[in-house]
């Protein structure tokens, strides 16, 4: 799967690519990450991506051309792409993400089906924002990370390639891996603990792994991790309970499990 990113940043994915589980994804094959510099598109002496906005005001605007002619060559790269690998007819055209706050939040369920795709174009905008004429010609997808505001789209995009990243195939240690994840089954993560067993406080007192942990017995931990789990879920995100609720994720035993708890009203 392939991803292209315009951006006047190019500089800041190099960690991504360089650094732990991700340039896994990229050495395997699996992903394929290419950068786009705007300014590689700019004309003239100054190489100009940016102009004051129209009707006053501070700040600048990212200009339509260089992103036009950036986009042009992204699509024609990928044409040329797909056009090498034989066959198969026209694949779908990758979608054109742009991340803003006013997006779709981003969540798993987006990641995974961005992990099943082809990849898509991932465009960062700078300053002030993009002229909304480019942004209502090619965007086809608005992703937001959150209700905050950054200073560019550059760091977003990273979150939403590193999400994809480490479902590749062969990316995480195991398999197993991401199926545990938080999220992955719709509820928040258990506790993990690892050595040493009893870990000294300050006070002189120590603090145990749950002895649960150290049973051997895997029934018996699998049920306390789903517990901890659906206990952490139920106190800190009771909408992700009614989900996985309504999507028939709750066994019996997790009703049951549930209506032992005594939630607060007020977290
Ligand atoms: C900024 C903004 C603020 C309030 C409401 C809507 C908004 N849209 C944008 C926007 O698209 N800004 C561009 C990208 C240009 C300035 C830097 N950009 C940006 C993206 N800042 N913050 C984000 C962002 C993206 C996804 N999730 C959280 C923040």
């Amino acid at each position: 799967m392939r991803f292209d990113v315009i951006t006047l940043f190019p500089e800041l994915f190099a960690p991504h690519l360089e650094v732990g589980v991700t340039r896994r994804a990229y050495a395997g094959g699996s992903l394929q990450l290419k950068l786009w510099p705007l300014r590689d598109f700019a004309e003239g002496n100054y190489r100009r991506v940016d102009d004051r906005p129209f009707g006053g005001g501070p700040g600048m605007v990212m200009m339509a051309p260089p992103l036009e002619r950036a986009l042009s060559a992204v699509r024609g790269a990928r044409a040329q792409e797909a056009g090498e690998g034989e066959g198969e007819g026209a694949a779908p055209r990758a979608p054109l993400i742009h991340f803003s706050p006013t997006g779709r939040k981003l969540d798993q369920a987006l990641v995974r089906e961005l992990a099943a795709g082809s990849g898509a174009v991932l465009l960062c905008g700078r300053y002030e924002g993009i002229d909304q004429r480019f942004l209502d010609r090619h965007v086809d997808l608005e992703v937001s990370l959150g209700d905050f505001v950054l200073s560019g789209g550059e760091l977003p995009a990273l979150a939403l390639l590193d999400a994809v990243a480490r479902l590749q195939p062969g990316v995480l240690q195991d398999a197993a891996s991401h199926q545990q994840d938080s999220f992955e089954d719709g509820l928040l993560d258990c506790p993990h603990y690892s050595r040493p067993e009893q870990l000294p406080r300050a006070d002189g007192g120590v603090d145990a792994v749950p002895d649960v942990l150290l049973s051997g017995h895997h029934g018996r931990i699998a049920r306390w991790r789903r517990e901890r789990s659906l206990e952490i879920t139920a106190r800190r995100r009771a909408d992700l309970i009614e989900a996985a609720r309504a999507a028939g994720r709750l066994s019996k035993e997790d009703e049951r499990f549930l209506r032992s708890l005594k939630l607060d009203a007020t977290p």
